[in-house]
């Protein structure tokens, strides 16, 4: 006896839009592959670029195990690598949301199939795609918080991003070997030229499909495929232009509504964003007051006050913050102490790495591992002005680490002690 579906979504005339159909679907899928693939690129990189290697204080996700296997040694050149990369995940991240709404709206009827499973075969499939809906909501809904709401998820975000982003790249790259050929021939069906020149009154359904992708009985169309694909587009277009300038800068960053870090960063030398500023962590007048020292450590022991480390040979590079939420400043005037000069002072000329630790008790970014690489450059300093101005507190008076393409949060603020290793 045939199954008779319950009323509602699971019969087959519930679902009434004459646009839905296998060509609509193949389109933002197709937009989604490409954007999907360099989202997760670009995610890796961000994870790599956390030097995880180095050991537990950079290894944000413990226990990753295999899943590091191509974990290698973040780069210092170009400069500007991490703000590129991680500029272009968030963003990316945020400009496919209308793409991936319309595209879960293209196929919403299959989640209602009756009966649930016809076969074994039909139940493992129809598994998989919880996985791979599951696991792209879960990816974009823990990116988006992480980014607006200033990490709800204390310590806990990389690892449930990553682990989530190796669940649902599976689950996706199943779902596009099974479906390529199909999503191919869909492209292939109409040209997008004659959709784009085709209005509401002459849209018509796509012929029944065996996917169940047509409607059963559809209704008068209300909007055409053109309309539809406008409407996602100026929905990108729209979140585009509202974040992408706080990762481009320069005179757009005041067209970045939406980012979390647009509020006025005040003017003068130290007027660019801050992170996490000194209060908001703990900072207090006596921890950075005329009693802090620097304590360098490696062969041997040693401790300076500012004014002694400012009355050595000071350099500087030009170097922006980039922030693993997307955010980054323009080029900033550094200047201190090359990072190099100071192992070579602590008896480690060839440091093989330095553990860098803050004054900060409270929160996280307290420590963190540099290697030897970003030692080497001789554009990674400990910072003790910028733009020709002592650096504010906020910024991380008395001294702050810099190095080229670093992630923001290996950059430390209030540092208290280098100890540089073999
Ligand atoms: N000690 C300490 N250093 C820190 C942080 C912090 O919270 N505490 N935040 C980090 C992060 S996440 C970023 S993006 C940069 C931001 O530097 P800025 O506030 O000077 O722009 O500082 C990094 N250094
Ligand atoms: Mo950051």
């Amino acid at each position: 006896m045939a199954a008779v579906a319950p009323p509602g979504p699971f019969r087959p005339g519930f679902w009434r839009s004459p646009i839905r159909g296998a060509w609509l679907t193949a389109v933002l899928g197709l937009i989604l592959l490409f954007g999907i693939t360099i989202l997760f690129v670009t995610g890796l990189l961000s994870y790599a670029a956390y030097n995880p290697n180095l050991g537990v204080l950079n290894d944000k996700t413990p226990d990753k195990g295999l899943l590091g296997f191509y974990l290698f040694t973040w780069p210092t050149h170009p400069y500007w690598l991490y703000r590129l990369t991680q500029g272009v995940h968030v963003t990316l991240g945020i400009v496919l949301i209308p793409v991936l709404l319309a595209k879960l709206w293209s196929v919403v009827p299959k989640l209602f199939e009756w009966p649930p499973a016809r076969s074994p075969a039909h139940a493992l499939e129809r598994l998989s795609l919880i996985l791979l809906v599951g696991g792209v909501l879960f990816e974009f809904a823990t990116g988006v918080l992480n980014i607006q709401l200033d990490y709800i998820f204390p310590g806990s975000f990389y690892t449930l991003h990553f682990y989530g982003a190796w669940v649902f790249i599976a689950a996706f790259a199943a779902h596009v070997a099974l479906r390529l050929g199909r999503m191919w021939r869909a492209v292939r069906s109409r040209s997008l030229r004659s959709v784009l020149a085709t209005d509401t009154a002459h849209t018509e359904p796509e012929p029944r499909d065996p996917y169940g992708l047509v409607a059963a009985a559809p209704a008068r169309a209300t909007v055409s495929r053109r309309g539809a694909l406008g409407l996602v587009g100026a929905g990108s277009l729209a979140l585009l232009v509202v974040t992408a300038g706080q990762s481009i800068g320069g005179s757009l960053r005041r067209t970045a509504l939406l980012a979390p870090h647009n509020r006025n960063p005040g003017s003068g030398p130290n007027g660019f964003q801050i992170n996490k500023s000194a209060t908001a962590v703990g900072i207090t007048a006596t921890d950075i007051g005329p009693d802090w020292r620097l304590e360098l450590r490696g062969a041997r022991k040693l401790s300076f006050t500012r004014d002694q480390l400012l009355a050595m040979a000071q350099h500087t590079a030009e170097l922006p913050i980039a922030c693993v939420e997307g955010w980054s400043t323009d080029d900033q005037g550094w200047s201190g102490l090359r990072l190099s000069d100071l192992a070579a002072l602590a008896g480690v000329p060839r440091a093989a790495g330095v553990l860098v630790e803050s004054v900060q008790r409270q929160g996280s970014f307290r420590q963190v591992l540099l290697a030897g690489n970003q030692i080497r450059n001789p554009l990674s300093l400990l910072a003790l002005h910028v733009n020709g101005a002592p650096l504010s507190v906020d910024h991380g008076y008395p001294a702050r680490v810099i190095v080229p393409a670093n992630p923001g949060v290996n950059n430390t603020k209030w540092v208290r002690r280098l100890t540089f290793r073999t």
